[in-house]
Protein backbone atom coordinates (compact mmCIF):
# COMPACT_ATOMS: atom_id res chain seq x y z
CA UNK A 1 0.00 0.00 0.00
CA UNK A 2 1.12 3.54 -0.37
CA UNK A 3 1.00 6.60 1.51
CA UNK A 4 -2.82 7.35 0.24
CA UNK A 5 -4.00 3.67 0.84
CA UNK A 6 -3.91 2.30 -2.82
CA UNK A 7 -2.17 -0.89 -3.69
CA UNK A 8 1.06 -0.93 -6.80
CA UNK A 9 -0.10 -3.31 -8.57
CA UNK A 10 2.70 -4.56 -10.57
CA UNK A 11 1.25 -5.90 -14.04
CA UNK A 12 3.85 -8.39 -15.67
CA UNK A 13 3.22 -7.20 -19.32
CA UNK A 14 3.35 -8.84 -22.75
CA UNK A 15 0.84 -7.31 -24.67
CA UNK A 16 1.58 -8.20 -28.31
CA UNK A 17 1.11 -5.01 -30.22
CA UNK A 18 -1.25 -3.85 -33.32
CA UNK A 19 0.93 -5.60 -36.00
CA UNK A 20 0.18 -8.98 -34.81
CA UNK A 21 -3.45 -8.49 -34.74
CA UNK A 22 -3.29 -6.81 -38.30
CA UNK A 23 -1.03 -9.57 -39.59
CA UNK A 24 -3.37 -11.97 -38.39
CA UNK A 25 -6.77 -10.40 -39.72
CA UNK A 26 -5.15 -10.05 -42.91
CA UNK A 27 -4.33 -13.76 -43.07
CA UNK A 28 -7.54 -15.10 -42.13
CA UNK A 29 -9.03 -12.53 -44.52
CA UNK A 30 -7.09 -14.09 -47.55
CA UNK A 31 -8.13 -17.52 -46.71
CA UNK A 32 -10.44 -19.20 -49.82
CA UNK A 33 -12.83 -20.34 -46.11
CA UNK A 34 -12.12 -16.56 -44.59
CA UNK A 35 -11.66 -16.31 -40.97
CA UNK A 36 -10.87 -14.66 -37.98
CA UNK A 37 -9.35 -15.92 -34.60
CA UNK A 38 -11.91 -15.86 -31.63
CA UNK A 39 -9.29 -14.50 -29.30
CA UNK A 40 -9.96 -10.82 -30.58
CA UNK A 41 -13.81 -11.35 -29.33
CA UNK A 42 -12.05 -9.84 -26.26
CA UNK A 43 -11.90 -6.11 -26.49
CA UNK A 44 -13.42 -4.02 -23.40
CA UNK A 45 -17.02 -4.25 -24.97
CA UNK A 46 -16.31 -7.96 -26.12
CA UNK A 47 -15.44 -8.77 -22.62
CA UNK A 48 -18.74 -7.10 -21.39
CA UNK A 49 -20.91 -8.71 -24.13
CA UNK A 50 -19.25 -12.00 -23.33
CA UNK A 51 -20.25 -11.85 -19.45
CA UNK A 52 -23.66 -11.12 -20.37
CA UNK A 53 -23.59 -14.05 -22.33
CA UNK A 54 -22.07 -15.84 -19.25
CA UNK A 55 -25.94 -14.51 -17.70
CA UNK A 56 -28.39 -15.51 -20.09
CA UNK A 57 -30.66 -18.83 -19.27
CA UNK A 58 -30.22 -20.73 -23.09
CA UNK A 59 -25.85 -20.41 -22.43
CA UNK A 60 -25.46 -23.09 -19.82
CA UNK A 61 -21.95 -23.44 -19.61
CA UNK A 62 -21.04 -20.93 -16.16
CA UNK A 63 -24.25 -21.90 -14.74
CA UNK A 64 -23.42 -25.41 -14.78
CA UNK A 65 -19.69 -25.30 -14.07
CA UNK A 66 -20.47 -23.22 -10.94
CA UNK A 67 -23.24 -25.85 -9.64
CA UNK A 68 -20.29 -28.35 -10.28
CA UNK A 69 -17.49 -26.45 -8.54
CA UNK A 70 -19.69 -25.59 -5.42
CA UNK A 71 -20.78 -29.13 -4.96
CA UNK A 72 -17.42 -30.79 -5.01
CA UNK A 73 -15.26 -27.73 -4.04
CA UNK A 74 -14.08 -29.60 -0.73
CA UNK A 75 -12.72 -32.56 -3.35
CA UNK A 76 -10.85 -30.01 -5.58
CA UNK A 77 -9.04 -27.94 -2.49
CA UNK A 78 -8.37 -31.94 -1.22
CA UNK A 79 -6.55 -32.62 -4.55
CA UNK A 80 -4.59 -29.46 -4.98
CA UNK A 81 -3.48 -29.60 -1.55
CA UNK A 82 -1.66 -27.16 0.33
CA UNK A 83 0.59 -23.99 -0.69
CA UNK A 84 0.03 -24.33 -4.33
CA UNK A 85 1.02 -21.90 -6.75
CA UNK A 86 -2.31 -21.21 -8.51
CA UNK A 87 -2.71 -19.85 -12.67
CA UNK A 88 -5.28 -18.92 -14.23
CA UNK A 89 -5.25 -18.47 -18.01
CA UNK A 90 -8.01 -16.07 -19.37
CA UNK A 91 -8.61 -15.02 -15.87
CA UNK A 92 -11.58 -12.19 -17.08
CA UNK A 93 -12.97 -11.35 -14.01
CA UNK A 94 -11.61 -13.60 -12.14
CA UNK A 95 -14.84 -14.16 -10.50
CA UNK A 96 -14.52 -18.31 -11.04
CA UNK A 97 -11.78 -18.10 -9.16
CA UNK A 98 -12.97 -16.89 -6.02
CA UNK A 99 -14.37 -20.29 -4.85
CA UNK A 100 -11.22 -21.88 -4.89
CA UNK A 101 -9.25 -18.84 -3.43
CA UNK A 102 -11.56 -19.48 -0.54
CA UNK A 103 -11.14 -22.93 -0.05
CA UNK A 104 -7.49 -23.78 -0.87
CA UNK A 105 -5.02 -24.04 2.22
CA UNK A 106 -2.56 -21.28 2.00
CA UNK A 107 -1.79 -20.90 -1.47
CA UNK A 108 1.48 -19.29 -2.50
CA UNK A 109 0.38 -17.16 -4.94
CA UNK A 110 -2.14 -16.55 -7.90
CA UNK A 111 -1.39 -15.68 -11.41
CA UNK A 112 -4.10 -14.46 -13.40
CA UNK A 113 -3.22 -14.37 -17.27
CA UNK A 114 -5.52 -12.44 -19.32
CA UNK A 115 -4.96 -9.64 -22.29
CA UNK A 116 -6.95 -7.05 -20.52
CA UNK A 117 -4.17 -5.46 -18.98
CA UNK A 118 -6.48 -2.67 -17.60
CA UNK A 119 -9.52 -5.41 -16.46
CA UNK A 120 -6.30 -7.18 -14.68
CA UNK A 121 -5.50 -3.89 -13.14
CA UNK A 122 -8.78 -3.78 -11.73
CA UNK A 123 -9.52 -6.93 -10.52
CA UNK A 124 -5.94 -7.50 -8.73
CA UNK A 125 -6.65 -4.56 -6.53
CA UNK A 126 -9.96 -6.02 -5.78
CA UNK A 127 -8.51 -9.73 -4.98
CA UNK A 128 -6.08 -7.67 -2.42
CA UNK A 129 -9.31 -6.40 -0.60
CA UNK A 130 -10.64 -9.79 -0.45
CA UNK A 131 -7.32 -11.86 0.35
CA UNK A 132 -5.01 -9.61 2.01
CA UNK A 133 -2.67 -12.12 2.62
CA UNK A 134 -2.43 -13.80 -1.28
CA UNK A 135 0.63 -12.69 -3.59
CA UNK A 136 -1.38 -11.80 -6.50
CA UNK A 137 0.87 -11.34 -9.28
CA UNK A 138 -1.50 -10.10 -12.76
CA UNK A 139 0.50 -11.07 -16.57
CA UNK A 140 -0.82 -9.16 -19.33
CA UNK A 141 -0.38 -11.64 -22.27
CA UNK A 142 -2.13 -13.74 -25.16
CA UNK A 143 -1.68 -16.92 -23.29
CA UNK A 144 -1.02 -18.45 -26.61
CA UNK A 145 1.96 -17.02 -27.06
CA UNK A 146 5.02 -17.54 -24.80
CA UNK A 147 5.72 -15.13 -22.11
CA UNK A 148 7.95 -15.75 -18.64
CA UNK A 149 5.60 -16.21 -15.90
CA UNK A 150 6.68 -14.29 -12.49
CA UNK A 151 8.03 -15.67 -9.65
CA UNK A 152 6.06 -15.58 -6.54
CA UNK A 153 7.94 -14.84 -3.06
CA UNK A 154 7.39 -18.50 -1.83
CA UNK A 155 8.16 -21.58 -3.16
CA UNK A 156 4.88 -23.65 -3.76
CA UNK A 157 4.51 -27.68 -3.01
CA UNK A 158 2.94 -27.66 -6.60
CA UNK A 159 1.70 -25.71 -9.68
CA UNK A 160 -2.24 -25.85 -10.52
CA UNK A 161 -3.01 -23.90 -13.66
CA UNK A 162 -6.86 -23.22 -13.39
CA UNK A 163 -8.96 -23.40 -17.27
CA UNK A 164 -12.81 -22.97 -16.72
CA UNK A 165 -14.97 -22.19 -18.77
CA UNK A 166 -14.32 -24.99 -21.29
CA UNK A 167 -11.90 -22.40 -23.02
CA UNK A 168 -10.25 -25.07 -24.28
CA UNK A 169 -13.38 -25.41 -26.93
CA UNK A 170 -12.39 -22.71 -28.69
CA UNK A 171 -8.54 -24.36 -30.21
CA UNK A 172 -9.20 -26.64 -32.91
CA UNK A 173 -7.79 -30.34 -31.87
CA UNK A 174 -4.34 -30.22 -32.82
CA UNK A 175 -3.55 -26.79 -31.71
CA UNK A 176 -5.39 -27.63 -28.50
CA UNK A 177 -3.19 -30.82 -28.07
CA UNK A 178 -0.16 -28.37 -28.21
CA UNK A 179 -1.78 -25.71 -25.93
CA UNK A 180 -2.24 -28.80 -23.30
CA UNK A 181 1.37 -29.82 -23.61
CA UNK A 182 2.56 -26.40 -22.89
CA UNK A 183 0.45 -26.16 -19.78
CA UNK A 184 1.78 -30.08 -18.72
CA UNK A 185 5.22 -28.18 -18.85
CA UNK A 186 4.28 -25.19 -17.27
CA UNK A 187 3.00 -27.22 -14.17
CA UNK A 188 5.56 -29.59 -14.20
CA UNK A 189 5.74 -33.25 -13.21
CA UNK A 190 3.15 -33.70 -10.23
CA UNK A 191 1.55 -30.23 -10.82
CA UNK A 192 -1.95 -30.52 -12.12
CA UNK A 193 -4.83 -29.08 -14.41
CA UNK A 194 -7.96 -28.10 -13.20
CA UNK A 195 -10.13 -27.52 -16.40
CA UNK A 196 -13.37 -27.35 -17.36
CA UNK A 197 -14.84 -29.15 -20.47
CA UNK A 198 -18.27 -28.65 -22.00
CA UNK A 199 -20.22 -31.93 -23.48
CA UNK A 200 -21.85 -33.21 -26.50
CA UNK A 201 -26.08 -32.80 -25.62
CA UNK A 202 -28.91 -32.50 -28.01
CA UNK A 203 -27.72 -30.18 -30.86
CA UNK A 204 -30.95 -28.17 -30.07
CA UNK A 205 -30.21 -27.20 -26.87
CA UNK A 206 -26.35 -25.75 -28.14
CA UNK A 207 -28.41 -23.89 -31.17
CA UNK A 208 -30.11 -21.85 -28.21
CA UNK A 209 -27.09 -21.39 -26.60
CA UNK A 210 -25.45 -20.18 -29.50
CA UNK A 211 -28.36 -18.64 -30.65
CA UNK A 212 -29.61 -16.87 -27.94
CA UNK A 213 -33.18 -14.97 -27.76
CA UNK A 214 -31.84 -11.29 -26.60
CA UNK A 215 -29.38 -11.71 -29.57
CA UNK A 216 -26.28 -10.74 -27.45
CA UNK A 217 -24.10 -13.36 -29.00
CA UNK A 218 -24.89 -12.12 -32.02
CA UNK A 219 -24.09 -8.01 -31.27
CA UNK A 220 -20.90 -10.19 -29.41
CA UNK A 221 -19.82 -11.59 -32.69
CA UNK A 222 -20.48 -8.68 -35.01
CA UNK A 223 -18.03 -6.68 -32.74
CA UNK A 224 -15.40 -8.36 -33.88
CA UNK A 225 -15.91 -6.23 -37.02
CA UNK A 226 -16.28 -2.70 -35.57
CA UNK A 227 -13.22 -3.67 -33.28
CA UNK A 228 -10.96 -4.07 -36.04
CA UNK A 229 -12.67 -0.92 -37.88
CA UNK A 230 -11.60 0.94 -35.17
CA UNK A 231 -8.14 -0.40 -34.34
CA UNK A 232 -6.97 -1.50 -37.82
CA UNK A 233 -8.70 1.56 -40.00
CA UNK A 234 -10.83 -0.91 -41.88
CA UNK A 235 -14.04 0.15 -43.43
CA UNK A 236 -16.61 -2.96 -42.72
CA UNK A 237 -20.30 -2.09 -43.02
CA UNK A 238 -21.30 -4.24 -39.69
CA UNK A 239 -25.10 -3.78 -40.54
CA UNK A 240 -23.95 -5.77 -43.79
CA UNK A 241 -22.92 -8.81 -42.30
CA UNK A 242 -25.13 -11.19 -40.21
CA UNK A 243 -25.00 -13.61 -37.14
CA UNK A 244 -24.90 -17.67 -37.88
CA UNK A 245 -23.95 -20.23 -35.87
CA UNK A 246 -24.95 -23.94 -35.98
CA UNK A 247 -23.81 -27.35 -34.45
CA UNK A 248 -21.80 -29.32 -37.16
CA UNK A 249 -22.15 -33.05 -35.61
CA UNK A 250 -19.54 -34.66 -37.73
CA UNK A 251 -16.92 -32.50 -36.48
CA UNK A 252 -18.50 -32.38 -33.12
CA UNK A 253 -18.29 -28.26 -32.69
CA UNK A 254 -20.74 -24.67 -32.73
CA UNK A 255 -19.41 -23.14 -35.63
CA UNK A 256 -20.08 -19.13 -35.50
CA UNK A 257 -19.54 -17.21 -38.72
CA UNK A 258 -20.33 -13.83 -39.80
CA UNK A 259 -22.47 -13.78 -43.33
CA UNK A 260 -22.20 -11.33 -46.12
CA UNK A 261 -25.53 -9.99 -46.27
CA UNK A 262 -24.65 -8.62 -50.03
CA UNK A 263 -21.76 -8.63 -52.57
CA UNK A 264 -19.61 -5.87 -50.82
CA UNK A 265 -15.78 -4.92 -50.34
CA UNK A 266 -13.59 -3.84 -47.56
CA UNK A 267 -10.34 -2.18 -47.35
CA UNK A 268 -7.86 -2.96 -44.89
CA UNK A 269 -4.10 -1.96 -45.04
CA UNK A 270 -3.90 -0.79 -48.78
CA UNK A 271 -5.55 -4.19 -50.11
CA UNK A 272 -8.83 -4.68 -51.04
CA UNK A 273 -10.66 -7.99 -49.73
CA UNK A 274 -14.24 -9.00 -51.53
CA UNK A 275 -16.79 -10.68 -50.53
CA UNK A 276 -20.34 -12.40 -52.59
CA UNK A 277 -23.50 -12.67 -50.92
CA UNK A 278 -23.63 -15.46 -48.63
CA UNK A 279 -20.20 -15.63 -48.41
CA UNK A 280 -18.82 -16.50 -44.66
CA UNK A 281 -16.06 -15.48 -42.27
CA UNK A 282 -15.61 -18.25 -39.59
CA UNK A 283 -14.99 -16.50 -36.25
CA UNK A 284 -15.17 -19.35 -33.70
CA UNK A 285 -15.27 -23.00 -33.32
CA UNK A 286 -16.73 -24.02 -29.94
CA UNK A 287 -16.00 -28.26 -29.58
CA UNK A 288 -17.98 -30.16 -27.17
CA UNK A 289 -16.15 -33.27 -26.36
CA UNK A 290 -17.00 -36.84 -24.91
CA UNK A 291 -15.35 -37.60 -21.96
CA UNK A 292 -12.94 -40.84 -23.97
CA UNK A 293 -12.54 -38.18 -26.51
CA UNK A 294 -10.84 -35.69 -24.19
CA UNK A 295 -9.38 -38.06 -22.18
CA UNK A 296 -7.18 -39.16 -25.16
CA UNK A 297 -6.81 -35.49 -26.07
CA UNK A 298 -4.91 -35.29 -22.64
CA UNK A 299 -3.19 -38.40 -22.32
CA UNK A 300 -1.80 -37.08 -25.67
CA UNK A 301 -0.86 -33.98 -24.03
CA UNK A 302 0.88 -35.50 -21.02
CA UNK A 303 -1.95 -35.29 -18.44
CA UNK A 304 -3.27 -39.01 -16.11
CA UNK A 305 -6.99 -37.84 -15.84
CA UNK A 306 -7.07 -37.83 -12.00
CA UNK A 307 -10.83 -37.02 -11.14
CA UNK A 308 -13.79 -35.89 -13.59
CA UNK A 309 -16.91 -34.02 -11.98
CA UNK A 310 -20.18 -34.04 -13.58
CA UNK A 311 -23.24 -32.27 -13.66
CA UNK A 312 -26.05 -35.45 -13.66
CA UNK A 313 -27.07 -34.73 -17.14
CA UNK A 314 -23.87 -34.95 -18.14
CA UNK A 315 -23.95 -31.63 -19.72
CA UNK A 316 -20.71 -30.19 -18.64
CA UNK A 317 -17.81 -31.34 -16.59
CA UNK A 318 -14.84 -30.35 -14.83
CA UNK A 319 -11.62 -32.47 -14.74
CA UNK A 320 -8.45 -32.85 -12.43
CA UNK A 321 -5.41 -33.52 -14.56
CA UNK A 322 -2.18 -34.61 -13.56
CA UNK A 323 0.52 -34.35 -15.65
CA UNK A 324 2.74 -37.43 -16.01
C1 LIG B 1 -15.16 -18.77 -24.15
N1 LIG B 1 -15.84 -19.86 -24.87
C2 LIG B 1 -15.73 -21.11 -24.13
C3 LIG B 1 -17.22 -19.56 -25.29
C4 LIG B 1 -17.84 -20.78 -26.01
O1 LIG B 1 -18.90 -21.20 -25.58
O2 LIG B 1 -17.21 -21.31 -26.93
C5 LIG B 1 -17.26 -18.34 -26.18
C6 LIG B 1 -18.64 -18.08 -26.70
N2 LIG B 1 -18.96 -17.94 -27.96
C7 LIG B 1 -20.25 -17.72 -28.07
N3 LIG B 1 -20.79 -17.76 -26.86
C8 LIG B 1 -19.79 -17.95 -25.99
Amino acid sequence: MNSEGQSQVRLHDFKPGNDRFLAEVMSGLRKAQKELPSKYFYDEHGSYLYERICTLDEYYIPRIEDSIMKAYIKEMAELVGPKALLIEYGSGDCKKVRILLDHLQDPVAYVPIDISGEQLLRVTQDLYSSYPTLEVLPVCADYTSSFKLPEPKRRGERIVVYFPGSTISNFDPIPAKHFLEHIAEVCESGGALLIGVDLKKDPAVLHRAYNDSQGVTSAFNLNLLHRINRELGCDFQVDSFKHYAFYNPREGRIEMHLLSLREQSVHLDNATINFAKGESIWTESSYKFNLDEFHEIAAAAGFKVERVWTDEQQWFSVQYLVAT
